[in-house]
């Protein structure tokens, strides 16, 4: 019996269930290293564990003010953070609270996040990273995508080289790499794919760094991402409710394409994941 599948078109991603996952005890190493591109595990959590989150998630359009303009998402973002990450961490308390009630039907949200991330590890241990003041980050954060809307193109790398928030999480991780991760809550019928584009974090030029991750400045051979991205290869990711996909977001230029119109909305949970210096952690946050 095959217990893994190499789904290998422009980037080479390992696909298998959350069984097989003792197959790949060094996989966030592996994928640091670009032995692999990514892992796509099945059956994270079940069926019966998404229905009753997403029967939860009930809310319609943006919180008031939010910093992501029209798309609803539950938790703070550390990318939209100032420097001081205070507020953040409040943010990040009680957006935990919401999650363990969201959650309390099935498994937790973070442990079992923990648990499945402490086999493909490398043994080390797996935890949020804490900001001076002694609070933890958020975990992670809950994103909705409504018919037509999208996540525009990014690498994860802007937000840890452009942004203030995350200055101080530099001084916690390694900066070779760190990778995203989100597990499918609800897939939308047609569009809301992840596109993953033949464009390296290493093509591209970044004129400032102060908040130029947030504002997309960034040029490939000069030229202005947008204006040039859709003439590069491109790889299409429609993970099913239920999957977590860990993959190297800070280095691959990704983006989501638009929910179409009539289909159900695109619900995910996500964050990124870094070793800590000396690799002696693996971190997860949002
Ligand atoms: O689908 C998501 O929640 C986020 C996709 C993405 O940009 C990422 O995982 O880095
Ligand atoms: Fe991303």
């Amino acid at each position: 019996m095959v217990a893994t599948t190499s789904v290998n078109t422009l980037y080479n991603f390992v696909e298998l269930d959350i069984t097989d996952l003792g197959l790949y005890p060094d996989g966030i190493k592996d994928i640091c290293e670009r032995k692999i591109d990514g892992l796509i595990i099945h059956n994270f959590f079940t069926q019966n564990e998404v229905s009753s989150v997403v029967d939860k998630l009930t809310r319609k359009g943006a919180f008031p003010d939010s910093p992501f303009g029209d798309i609803l998402i539950y938790g703070p973002a550390l990318y939209v953070s100032d420097k001081d990450i205070a507020q953040y961490c409040e943010q990040a308390a009680q957006f935990r609270d919401f999650c363990s009630k969201l959650f309390s039907e099935g498994r937790e949200f973070e442990t079992n996040l923990q648990e499945t991330l402490k086999v493909i590890s490398g043994g080390r241990p797996v935890e949020v990273p804490h900001a001076p003041n002694g609070l933890p980050y958020t975990p992670t954060t809950i994103r909705v995508l409504e018919e037509e809307q999208f996540m525009g193109w990014h690498f994860e790398n802007q937000f840890l080289h452009c942004t203030p928030g995350y200055q101080h999480l530099l001084t916690q991780i390694e900066h070779e790499d760190h990778l995203s991760y989100f597990a499918m809550l609800s897939a939308s019928e047609v569009g809301g794919d992840l596109i993953l584009y033949d464009i390296e974090w290493s093509d591209t030029e970044w004129p400032d760094t102060g908040n130029s991750g947030r504002e997309r400045t960034g040029t490939v051979g000069g030229k202005p991402i947008p204006s040039v991205m859709e003439n590069y290869d491109k790889m299409y990711l429609n993970p099913s409710p239920g999957d977590l996909v860990i993959f190297d977001g800070a280095r691959i230029l990704h983006r989501v394409s638009a929910v179409e119109k009539g289909s159900q909305r695109r619900i995910s949970i996500g964050g990124f994941l870094a070793f800590s210096n000396n690799r002696e952690k693996l971190y997860y946050w949002s």
